[in-house]
Order: C-alpha cells, then structure tokens, then sequence
C-alpha cells in the first residue's frame, strides 16, 4: 500500500484555505489509488497509462485555473500547484502530462484563441475526451527556439505547414498540436492542428531511460493545410509560447516539491527501520545528515513556491522569479532522489520503491521546460540586465 505522509515542517498548511486542503487532499487520494499501484509497472513496459486520463481530468488536473465556463476547474495558482505537488509525488511523468494539457494547450487556446475555438476544445480537454500536445522544440533548435525553422505559407483559403517537432511529450497519441511556426515575414504564430490532417505524422521516441510513463514523440509536417480558423489570433511573436511555458514552469516547481517528498518519505521510512551493526540506519548520524538536509530543502522550496503562487495570485509573479523556483527546486530534488537512493542501499535500485523511478524521471524535468543552465542564465540577465545566451 501506498503509505506516504506529506512533510509539512514549517506549518505551511496555516497558510493555506480550505479549498486548497480538499483539492489536494483529492488529489493524493487519487494519486494513491489510481497511479502508485500501476506505475511501476507502467514506466518498467515504457508505456503511459492511459486509463488514469479520465481521473486526471476529475482532480483538476486538466486546466485548474481554466475558468469553469470554458470547462476548467476555476481554481487559483496555489490549487494549481497542490494539484501539480500531488500528482508528481505519483510520478513526473503523469505531471508532463497534466501540465502539457494545462498550461501548453489549454491555456494558449484559452489566451491566444477566439471565442469559436475556446468552446470548441476547452471543455474536451478539461475532460480528457481531447489530448493535446505543444510543438516548440525542434531537432537543431531546443534552448534557443527563436530560431526554429518550422514553417507556414499562406495559400488564400488555408496555411500549408512544413517542418518537424521533437520530444513532444504526449504527440503520438494526442488528438491536437499546438503548434508554433514562422510565418513568410518570419514571425512565429501558433497553429491549432490536428490528428488525421494529411501529411501530420507523430512517431514515438524510444529507448528512453527517463520519463518511461510518458509517452515522448515528433511532430512532422509535410506540406499540411490547416484550415485558417486554426491559427490562434490573439498573439504572436516568441513571447506567446514563453508564455505558455511561464504557467507550465510554475506548476513544475511545485510538482519537483512533489518527487522530493516521496523520496524523502520513503528513505525516513526505511532508515527508521532497517537494521545494521544491531541498530536502524536512521541512528546513524551520516543518515540523520541526509535527512536533515533533505527536510531542511523541501521546506525552503515550499516557501519559495507558496510565495510564487501568491505573486501569480496577484498578477505580479515574473518570469525571472519563476525560473529561479523551477531552477532550485527541480535541483533539490534530483539532489534529494540521489541520497535517498543510496540510503535504500541495494534496494534503492529496484521497482519496490519510487525513488530511482523519480531520480530518473527528474533528469528530463532538469532539461525540459528550459535547462538548469538556461534558468541561470535568464536569473542572471534579469540581475544585471545582460543576457550572456546571446552573442
Ligand atoms: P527574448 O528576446 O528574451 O524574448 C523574445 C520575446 O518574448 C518576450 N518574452 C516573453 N513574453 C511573455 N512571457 C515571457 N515569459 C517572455 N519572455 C520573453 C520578450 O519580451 C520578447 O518580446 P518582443 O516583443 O521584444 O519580441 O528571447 P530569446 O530568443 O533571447 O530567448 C530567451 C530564452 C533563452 C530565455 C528563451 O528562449 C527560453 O526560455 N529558452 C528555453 C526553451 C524552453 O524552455 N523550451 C521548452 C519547450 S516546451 C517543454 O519543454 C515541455 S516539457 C513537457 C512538460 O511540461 O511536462
Ligand atoms: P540544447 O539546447 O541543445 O542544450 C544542450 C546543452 O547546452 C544543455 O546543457 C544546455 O543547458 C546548454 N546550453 C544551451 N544554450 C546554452 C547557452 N547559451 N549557454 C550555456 N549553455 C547552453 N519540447 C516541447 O516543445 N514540447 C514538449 O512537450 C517537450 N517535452 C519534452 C519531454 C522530454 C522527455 C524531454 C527530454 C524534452 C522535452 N521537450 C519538449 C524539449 C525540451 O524543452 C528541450 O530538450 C530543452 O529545451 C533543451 O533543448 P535541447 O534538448 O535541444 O538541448
């Protein structure tokens, strides 16, 4: 059974409403029902469970703060990030997937589209009756997606698409792309497409030793017409998917607390009662400076992102502050998989336990979203005003 109690040092749980206790509680409930029995299992056959969409959809997992109106759950940043903390306690996989569907589609569709598509797919996707995926990164332009190559031309009554996608979590089986391409005058929009359209082809990536829950594809367009009322009007330029990625980092950072709390739970679990040299492991003052420090960093990164949630509340939060949340706390709890591995021993490196799974999976949360590197370097454009990624 899956016996996870959440750490919670600093009383953070004052901080919060009561909305925010049940939507979590919902969740963990759901995570402990639904996902920890299977997906082991699931990440072992590198294959994504998807009878747990629909599920996912009823915690909220599908556009938290998406007003209900258009389908969402119409709850605030902090729900959102409880709901994202939850999930990945579970795995970061099936967090890739709630917040691919959250904030990379649902949310350009629902900031960047018209009214005509908003209801024509955001209520789907709330549901999971749509699966969605957001095209950005391509094979020569990952870190530095200005200068994607992926291309439309405007051909009167449609746009005609050529290009191709890679490492797009959930493409080979979504049922939509959100995807952004440069116009004739080089200007990037994002276009609407969808499964079915001739010459849209999304094989799957494999042989990956992270993230094997998660179904990870290409996107590859050869001469694809997309209707014009595909393309979303309301925003262009790269700042619309930096956008996107803004709400998706969020989440992120709160969902890497997430994967920490696990392992830490579980090691705390283990170092109380495997015995060596006569006494429990935990007796050990080597152990009890894992776990310390382990205890001591959730809790400054649940400050921090507690914090950030307010700021977003607020309409204040910048993309500087959350690249430097996405940034620690995904660190943290790499850090905190690795030494919780090593205090299991030898049983730290199989299936019975979460922690090499979430060690593992965490080397693709540390990449996406913008690198380690990349959130240092946009903290250090943003302190002194420079930005050193660029020649
Ligand atoms: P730069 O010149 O800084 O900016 C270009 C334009 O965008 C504006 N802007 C923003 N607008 C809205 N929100 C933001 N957060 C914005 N940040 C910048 C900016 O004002 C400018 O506007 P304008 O009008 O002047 O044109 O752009 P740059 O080319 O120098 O790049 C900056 C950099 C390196 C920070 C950016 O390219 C970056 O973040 N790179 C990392 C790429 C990345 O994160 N890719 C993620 C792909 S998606 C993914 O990984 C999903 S994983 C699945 C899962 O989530 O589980
Ligand atoms: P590169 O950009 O080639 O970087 C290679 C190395 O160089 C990195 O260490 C990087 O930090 C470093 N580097 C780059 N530029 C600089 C610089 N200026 N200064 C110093 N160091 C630098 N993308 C999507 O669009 N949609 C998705 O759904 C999606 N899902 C993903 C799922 C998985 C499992 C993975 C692994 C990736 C996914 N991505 C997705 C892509 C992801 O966002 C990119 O992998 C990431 O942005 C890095 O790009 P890259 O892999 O091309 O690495």
């Amino acid at each position: 059974p899956d016996l996870f109690q959440a750490p919670d040092y600093y009383n953070l749980d004052d901080l919060l409403t009561d909305e925010h206790k049940l939507v979590r509680e919902s969740a963990r409930a759901w995570v402990k029902r639904e996902v920890s029995p299977i997906i082991e299992e699931y990440a072992q056959r590198a294959e994504f469970p998807k009878q747990i969409i629909k599920g996912l959809g009823e915690i909220g997992g599908f556009g938290p703060y998406i007003p209900a109106e258009y389908g969402g759950a119409g709850l605030d940043q902090i729900s959102y990030g409880l709901i994202m903390q939850e999930i990945e306690r579970g795995d970061s996989g099936v967090r890739s997937t709630s917040s691919v569907q959250s904030s990379l589609v649902m949310y350009p569709i629902w900031k960047y589209g018209n009214e005509e598509q908003r209801l024509k797919y955001l209520p789907k996707l709330a549901t999971g009756e749509f699966m969605g995926c957001f095209g950005l990164t391509e094979p020569d332009h990952g870190s530095d997606p200005g200068s994607m190559i992926t291309n439309f031309k405007d051909m009167g009554d449609h746009y005609l698409l050529n290009g191709a996608k890679m490492w797009i979590s959930n493409a080979p089986f979504a049922d939509i792309a959100v995807v952004w391409a440069k116009n004739e005058e080089g200007r990037i929009h994002g276009l609407i497409v969808e499964r079915g359209m001739e010459g849209f082809t999304t094989p799957e990536t494999h042989n990956k030793w992270s993230l094997r829950a998660s179904s990870t594809g290409e996107l590859i367009f050869d001469n694809v017409k997309v209707p014009k009322e595909n393309l979303l009007p309301n925003k262009s330029g790269l700042g619309a998917p930096l956008g996107c990625l803004d709400s998706a980092r969020y989440g992120i950072a709160w969902g890497a607390i997430g994967a920490a709390m696990d392992c830490y739970d579980t090691a705390l679990r283990y170092a109380k009662e495997r015995i060596q040299f006569g006494k429990p492991i935990g007796g050990t003052q080597l152990q009890q400076k894992k776990l310390a420090e382990m205890i001591t960093e959730i809790t400054k990164a649940q400050l921090l992102t507690w914090r950030l949630g307010v700021l977003r509340n607020e309409g204040k939060a910048t993309t500087a502050q959350i690249s430097m949340a996405k940034r620690n706390n995904v660190d943290m709890a790499i850090h905190i998989a690795r030494e919780a591995r090593q205090m299991l021993g030898g049983m730290g490196i199989t299936g019975e336990y979460s922690i090499m799974r979430h060690m593992m999976n965490l080397e693709s949360v540390i990449t996406y979203e913008g690198t380690h590197d990349i959130h240092l370097l946009i903290t250090g454009m943003d302190v002194t005003g420079i930005p050193a990624f660029k020649s």
